[in-house]
């Protein structure tokens, strides 16, 4: 006889991607559904990065679900931008409110996924021996989730602890006095050293590359603001949608070559001020096409740091000369530059004189200079985009591995799905509009649509559903192509896998509006979901 599925649906994860799921395939759907997560408790990324200056970039307003008018009502941010352990109370809310604790099984990991032919389900294994039969996975395994392995010989050797961003202990560590050490300047770094530098007695910030920062600007929230978006919530979210960040950002009229130097100095400042993504969003439209325009703006930012860090000796270190700016993720800086005028901080460039080791006692760089530590904080990024699908043994159509799928760089339709993987959903998966744009919105579009694709499976009595290999290599193709018309390429960045030496140097994402990418789903789905199979 047939095994029969344990379950309708597995939801891997319990994040923002993970929670909405289980909301709408159990509670609005009404399918068996099992969630499993790694961590004890709901959260994903913001369970897990809880280091000192952990916050959102993008207004707490924007960057939360818009599903439920009623949570919109009820729920309200103390600040612009929130700091980790609000946005992780309004997962727990969220978790609470919808009842979706009840379905999930926390503190799990999956290890392997194996899709069975004869039967049509997957088969599901856990580190905790489960094995659950399911029909449909819907992997809500987020896009910087699983860290980047260290790189540093001799990391075991240290005597005083290692901690990293994105597993900082619970309990705040004490570094009063400390001779600190910090690898890694992307935007866990940048959030982190200001930070630090007030806790540690010595701070030494070990920079390999530079990155551009803007302001943040935080501030209490504005009840005004509040209550003008809790009266038009609706069409706060719509704007939002339909702005390329998925913030609604005022859209710029001009091109940056095409005004004086005065009015760029005046656009650039009014963004600089605003905070945010501003000076990149509502300058130019064309700051992330045409590389002589982008200078104006990356050449007004390395101002703005020369004129902040007081040693210009140390201005020039901070100042990036390697890629466009916005080409890498943007990180948004509160006191970042100034950081650098305290006494108790040293900035060391370890791009020419790279860490060759860490020792008992603290890092070596190649040219022998020794630094002595007592506690070394790693934020050294993430294996973004397939670190956490690749991780999970999963085994498709005639016993093809995912991971030699995807050894040439990632590949799906849509970012949904991949060719000879039936029945699971990654949601915003390598070549979905993310990352380039505003992720709880871009999470629920994802949800919304991986659940009308399953709605449509159940209601035609169809067994399977994967897309075609024609579809998923003309979506390639339209990636390769939209990347290529900006200036995203051009830096060594996690959007292009750049950041973990020997992986696939390919575009991830999809480089584009998201309502552009909405359109493009939308037609699919109206013409029965053009480009996938059903049996
Ligand atoms: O990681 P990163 P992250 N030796 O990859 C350095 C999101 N996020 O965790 O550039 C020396 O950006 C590396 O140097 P280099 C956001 O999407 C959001 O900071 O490779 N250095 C770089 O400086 C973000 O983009 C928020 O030369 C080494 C750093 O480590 C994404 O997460 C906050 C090294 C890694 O930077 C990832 O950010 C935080 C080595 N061997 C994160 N290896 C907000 O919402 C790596 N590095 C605000």
């Amino acid at each position: 006889m047939a095994e029969q599925p344990d379950c309708d649906v597995v939801v891997i994860g319990a994040g923002f991607s993970g929670l909405y799921a289980m909301h709408e395939l159990r509670n609005r759907m009404g399918l068996r559904v099992i969630g499993l997560e790694a961590a004890p408790d709901v959260g994903g990324t913001w369970y897990w990065n809880r280091y000192p200056g952990a916050r959102c970039d993008i207004e707490s307003i924007h960057y939360s679900y818009s599903f439920d008018e009623q949570l919109q009502q009820d729920w309200t941010w103390s600040e612009r931008y929130s700091a980790q352990p609000e946005i992780l109370a309004y997962l727990n809310h969220v978790a609470d409110r919808f009842d979706l604790r009840r379905d999930y099984r926390f503190g799990v990991k999956v290890v392997s996924m194996e899709w069975d032919d004869d039967a049509r389900h997957w088969r599901v294994g856990t580190d905790r021996g489960h094995e659950i039969l399911t029909r449909f996975v819907v992997a809500g395994t987020g896009n910087v989730s699983i860290p980047k392995e260290p790189e540093f010989n001799g990391l075991e050797s240290f005597n005083g602890p290692v901690y990293a961003t994105h597993a900082w202990p619970h309990t705040e560590p004490d570094l009063a006095g400390k001779r600190v050490g910090i690898i890694g300047t992307g935007a866990s770094g940048i959030q982190a050293i200001p930070k630090l530098a007030e806790r540690a007695g010595h701070l030494t910030v070990f920079q390999r590359t530079p990155n551009f920062a803007t302001p943040l600007r935080n501030r209490p929230s504005d009840p005004e603001e509040v209550a003008r978006t809790k009266a038009n919530y609706p069409g706060v979210r719509a704007a939002a949608r339909d702005s390329f960040l998925g913030v609604p950002y005022r859209r710029p009229e001009h091109l940056a070559l095409e005004v004086d130097p005065e009015h760029r100095r005046a656009t650039y400042d009014r963004g600089w001020q605003t905070g945010g993504f501003a000076i990149l969003m509502e300058s130019y439209r064309d700051l992330l096409v045409d590389e002589k325009a982008n200078d104006t703006v990356a050449e007004f930012t390395r101002e703005r740091i020369r004129e902040r860090v007081a040693d210009p000796a140390v201005a020039e270190m901070l100042c990036p000369d390697d890629h466009p700016l916005g080409t890498k993720r943007l990180p948004m800086e509160t006191d970042y530059y100034e950081t650098y005028n305290r006494d108790n901080v040293t900035l060391v460039n370890v791009k020419p004189n790279q860490v060759e080791a860490v020792t008992p006692t603290g890092l070596r760089l190649a040219d022998g200079t020794e630094y002595d530590l007592d506690v070394l904080v790693l934020a050294t990024g993430f294996d973004a985009f397939t670190g956490a699908l690749t991780r999970m043994g999963v085994v498709g159509r005639e016993g093809q591995k995912l991971n030699d799928v995807w050894a040439a760089g990632p590949v799906s339709y849509l970012g949904l799905m991949t060719h000879g993987f039936p029945n699971l959903f990654t949601i915003t998966g390598p070549g979905a509009a993310v990352a380039l744009y505003n992720n709880p919105l871009a999470i629920e579009d994802h949800v919304d649509l991986a659940t009308k694709a399953l709605q449509y499976v159940l209601d035609h009595g169809h067994r399977t559903m994967e897309p075609d290999a024609q579809a998923q290599a003309q979506w390639r193709e339209e990636l390769n192509e939209r990347a290529h018309a900006t200036l995203f390429p051009r830096a060594a960045s996690w959007y292009m896998g750049a950041n973990i030496p020997g992986k696939p140097r390919v575009v991830m994402m999809y480089v584009g509006a998201a309502a552009e990418y909405r359109a493009t789903c939308a037609e699919v789905v109206e013409n029965d979901w053009r480009g996938f199979r059903f049996d």
